[in-house]
Parts: C-alpha cells; sequence; structure tokens
C-alpha cells in the first residue's frame, strides 16, 4: 500500500510540475513557425533564465485548487467565478481573445452558462483552452475513465461549449488518467491507449483525429508530419491530439516528448504544457530536470498544489489510489 502512495503522488506531482515546465518551456516559440531544433534546444537545456508561466499554468492551478478544496467535486458556479477572479488578479499570461472577455464578463457578474453559449456567435469556444487546465482531473484518485470523462466535461462547460473542446477536455483528462496508470518503462501500446480514449470523444471530428495517432506513432513520424496531419492549432480538435503523438513518440523520455511538441510549432505552450501532464503522469517528478524546476517561475506554488492534490489519494483521506 506504501509504494502506492508514494509512486501515485509522485507521478500527480510529476503531471503537475511538468505541464507547467511543458508551458513555461514552450512559451517563447507560440505563434511562430517551428523553431530552429538548436534554438529550442538550447532554451530547453542551457539557458538559466526564467520560464515564466502562461494561461495554461495559471487556469491549472485553479482546478486543482478547486478540486482539492472540494476533495475532487466539481461545482461549475465556484470554478467560473475562480477562473475569472484568476484573469482579473493577472489578465496578462496570454489568454485566449474569447476566453479573456467571457472572465471579463463573468467578472461583471454575467452567468457563465449563457456567456459561455454565446461566444463565438453562439458556437462557443472550440479552443484548447478547457483541455490544456484539465490534467487534475485526470489526476483525481479511485475514479472509471468514464467519471474522468464526465468530470472533464463538467470543468470545461464553464468556458468552452463547443462539443470539440468538451471532447478534448475528455480526452486529454482520459489520457492523464491513463499515463498515470501505465506501467514504466513497459512499452507503452499507442493504439490500446489511443482506442481507450476514443470512447470517450463524442465528435467524429475529434475521433478522426486520434484514429491518425498510431500510424504516426508506428513510423516514428517527424513533429513537421505530425502537424501536417492533425495540425498545431489552438483548436482543441488540433492541440490536444498534436500533445498525444508527442507523448507517444517519447513516452519514457520527457525531454524528448517536450522538444518534439515545441518543435511542431503552431500553439507550442499549450502543446508542450497538456504532454508534460501526460509524460509527468507516467514517469513522475524524478524525471524533471532539475535546471527546469529551478527556473520555473511560481515553482513552489506549483509543487504546493500538486502535492496537496496528491493527498486526496491517501488511503485512509477518503478515497483509494487507483492501480
Ligand atoms: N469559431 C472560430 N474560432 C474559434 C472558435 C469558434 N467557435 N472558438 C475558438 N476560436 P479562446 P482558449 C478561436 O479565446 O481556448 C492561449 O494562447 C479564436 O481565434 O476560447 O482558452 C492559450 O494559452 C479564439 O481566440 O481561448 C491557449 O494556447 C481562439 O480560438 C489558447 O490561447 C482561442 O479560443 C486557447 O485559449
Ligand atoms: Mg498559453
Amino acid at each position: 500500500m506504501l509504494r502506492t502512495e508514494l509512486s501515485w503522488s509522485h507521478r500527480v506531482r510529476g503531471a503537475m510540475v511538468l505541464a507547467a515546465c511543458g508551458d513555461a518551456l514552450g512559451a517563447p516559440f507560440e505563434g511562430r513557425e517551428p523553431a530552429d531544433p538548436a534554438e529550442i534546444d538550447d532554451w530547453m537545456h542551457r539557458s538559466t533564465q526564467l520560464m515564466r508561466f502562461t494561461d495554461d499554468t495559471a487556469c491549472t492551478l485553479v482546478l486543482a485548487d478547486h478540486l482539492t478544496r472540494r476533495r475532487g467535486i466539481v461545482n461549475e458556479d465556484e470554478l467560473a467565478d475562480e477562473l475569472a477572479r484568476e484573469w482579473t488578479r493577472e489578465p496578462g499570461r496570454g489568454y485566449g481573445q474569447g476566453a479573456a472577455q467571457l472572465f471579463a464578463d463573468i467578472a461583471r457578474g454575467a452567468a457563465w452558462r449563457q456567456a459561455a453559449a454565446d461566444m463565438f456567435d453562439g458556437h462557443g469556444s472550440l479552443g484548447n483552452g478547457a483541455a490544456m487546465r484539465v490534467a487534475p482531473v485526470g489526476l483525481l484518485p479511485g475514479l472509471a475513465l468514464g467519471a474522468v470523462a464526465g468530470r472533464a466535461r463538467r470543468t470545461a462547460m464553464v468556458s468552452h461549449q463547443h462539443p470539440q473542446a468538451l471532447d478534448g477536455a475528455a480526452a486529454q483528462a482520459v489520457a492523464t488518467a491513463l499515463a498515470a496508470l501505465s506501467i514504466q518503462d513497459t512499452p507503452l501500446d499507442a493504439d490500446r491507449m489511443v482506442a481507450a480514449i476514443c470512447q470517450h470523444v463524442h465528435t467524429a471530428e475529434f475521433r478522426a483525429a486520434l484514429r491518425k495517432l498510431p500510424a504516426l506513432v508506428a513510423r516514428a513520424a517527424s513533429g513537421a508530419d505530425v502537424a501536417g496531419e492533425v495540425g498545431n492549432g489552438v483548436a482543441a480538435v488540433q492541440a490536444v491530439p498534436a500533445a498525444l503523438a508527442a507523448f507517444l513518440r517519447h513516452p519514457d523520455d520527457v525531454p524528448a516528448a517536450i522538444g518534439f511538441a515545441i518543435g511542431m510549432g503552431g500553439d507550442t505552450d499549450t502543446i508542450a504544457s497538456m504532454t508534460g501532464a501526460l509524460c509527468g503522469a507516467r514517469r513522475a517528478e524524478k524525471d524533471l530536470p532539475v535546471m527546469w524546476g529551478l527556473r520555473l517561475e511560481g515553482a513552489s506554488r506549483v509543487w504546493t498544489a500538486a502535492s496537496a492534490l496528491a493527498r486526496l489519494g491517501r488511503p485512509g483521506a477518503g478515497a483509494q489510489p487507483p492501480g
């Protein structure tokens, strides 16, 4: 029991901290053409500069604290207020335009359900903003995958009501849970993992994007290849499969997976953050490069939030760790 407890909390902390590192490492390359690999390598492995996190980590911390305080239960009204308050506190973290407007409206008293439904001419946002913050849901103890997906959708609804964005949150949360349950150094079966995630997405577009991944992994596709096949943009239907591809290409090599994610170009901070969550859930905190831990802005805040979330899984704390 003790071994399980230790490895579970190490995985929770690994996922949270590496998600923040992926965000901060990817941020300088966001929106640019795929950068020179040497430039990415220098920034990842030789720089001593501060790694500043963006809205991905800010929102992930909000969700982690929400779940910790409420022992894993989602309260949409409170979550919407907490996200809006975080945006009000630090609006300059690089939020998407729609998200920034939504949180401003909620902060002024608008009802989240209607405000989120009205976005983008009533289609709702299809951005990756709900998926980018969802890792803590995949790190809740003792949930079946269907419950992980359902809870992820509830956290997404407060800001991202487009069916593809809801699928993105469900897929990324289920992928995080599967990574946390996977056995390290035992080859990860990409086909099985993708098939399991597909069971929890509802749109044909999302399923089609996910189904491209096993073949890409089997032929050791390059970042450019993956970006060409599934895209690398802010849409959840692109960024979530791209992040999963980076993880599946290098499931036991954290720097390689995050470097792969950044090398795809496009929405590099969010793709690398989601890849980081998956890598950390599988490899745990021991695989965090020491320098990243030292360079990460707000590192102690991330560790503290992650440790509190991990304690939900402590035997006797009301829930059992899975696996
Ligand atoms: N129709 C057309 N374009 C859309 C739609 C839609 N239904 N939904 C979203 N977009 P947003 P996010 C486009 O603003 O998902 C930050 O850099 C539109 O251009 O809801 O929280 C984060 O770090 C919109 O501005 O924000 C993430 O990397 C954009 O998608 C990323 O932005 C993002 O949707 C996602 O943030
Ligand atoms: Mg960002």
